[in-house]
């Protein structure tokens, strides 16, 4: 089976156009399309943010060190809109020149610090309040490597089986193949680690379950893609048993509403606990 519509240019151009309904936000180009600066709230930390899988691992890690009695990780989290085109604007990508979302400000520091890149901010909290890491060397390494993992091996979930699955203008099987064979061996990878750890990285829940569970969690409980049944993921038994466990915590309960303007239970924008409250009760 093979199909030869398209034979590439010798130079590609740009036609904006082409991007279907992403269109907006695929450019060829970094940098800033309009000036607005960020709103700023009244906690030192400040994360602009969508409710997506890698802006849900920041808020979910609010919400545990919040939960674990880390009063100064109190935080606003104000809506970036990515359809929109809000990480295009001139104070968003003074935070994170490469316009995605999480993006994050540390108003402790003078100057203040900018964060970008979930796994960077995951292990700046971790190591501020000293907090959901192992404290013995193979246990923070080993936390470290499935962190990295999870880093590395998303964009082929997301924007890879995700992108040409769910959202690409029409299917295609050649790359839908290619990205589910690779979702599916990564899958199986989580479950052959989960046969023998209560947790990603050992007996300790840590930024590892924080990082990989708003991607491989959703996903096999059937809420990223509407992808359940097509992944076969009830044969990942040890993934599933995992993605329960976690999904039970009261943070991550929290934390994955938070910047979520979609589904059941929606909350734009969090700038204290009882905004929360105000949705789950
Ligand atoms: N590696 C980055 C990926 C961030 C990312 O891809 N964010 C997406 C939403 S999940 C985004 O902001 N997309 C907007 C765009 O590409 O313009 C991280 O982990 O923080």
């Amino acid at each position: 089976m093979s199909s030869n519509e398209y034979t590439p240019p010798t130079v590609w151009e740009w036609d904006p156009e082409n991007g279907g309904e992403w269109a907006k936000t695929n450019r060829p180009i970094s940098g800033a399309t309009h000036e607005k600066t960020l709103p700023v709230g009244k906690h030192p930390f400040q994360l602009y943010s969508l409710a997506t899988p890698n802006g849900q691992k920041v808020t979910i890690m609010f919400e545990e060190l919040l939960a674990l009695g880390f009063a100064e990780a109190e935080y606003d989290a104000h809506l970036i809109k990515i359809g929109d085109g809000d990480q295009f604007s001139s104070g968003f990508v003074e935070v994170n020149p490469n316009s995605k979302i999480p993006a994050l400000m540390d108003h402790n520091t003078t100057p203040p610090t900018r964060l970008f890149e979930s796994g960077s901010i995951l292990q700046y909290l971790a190591d501020k309040f000293g907090a959901l890491v192992p404290n013995d060397h193979a246990g923070k390494t080993e936390c470290r490597n499935w962190l990295f993992w999870q880093m590395g091996s998303a964009p082929y979930l997301g924007g890879g089986f995700g992108h040409f699955y769910a959202y690409a203008p029409y299917k295609m099987q050649y790359p839908i193949d290619r990205f589910t064979m690779e979702t599916k061996r990564q899958l199986d990878v989580l479950d052959k680690q989960l046969a023998n750890n209560t947790y990603i990285a050992g007996e300790e829940y840590s930024i590892a379950d924080i990082a990989i569970w708003p991607w491989y969690g959703n996903l096999v409980l059937g809420n990223l893609y509407n992808a359940a049944e097509f992944l076969d993921v009830k044969s990942y038994t040890h993934v599933l048993r995992w993605a329960k466990q976690i999904e039970q915590r009261p943070a991550v309960q929290r934390g994955r509403i938070v910047n979520r303007t979609w589904g059941d239970e929606q909350l734009a924008e969090r700038h204290d606990a009882a905004d929360i409250d105000a949705v789950l009760n």
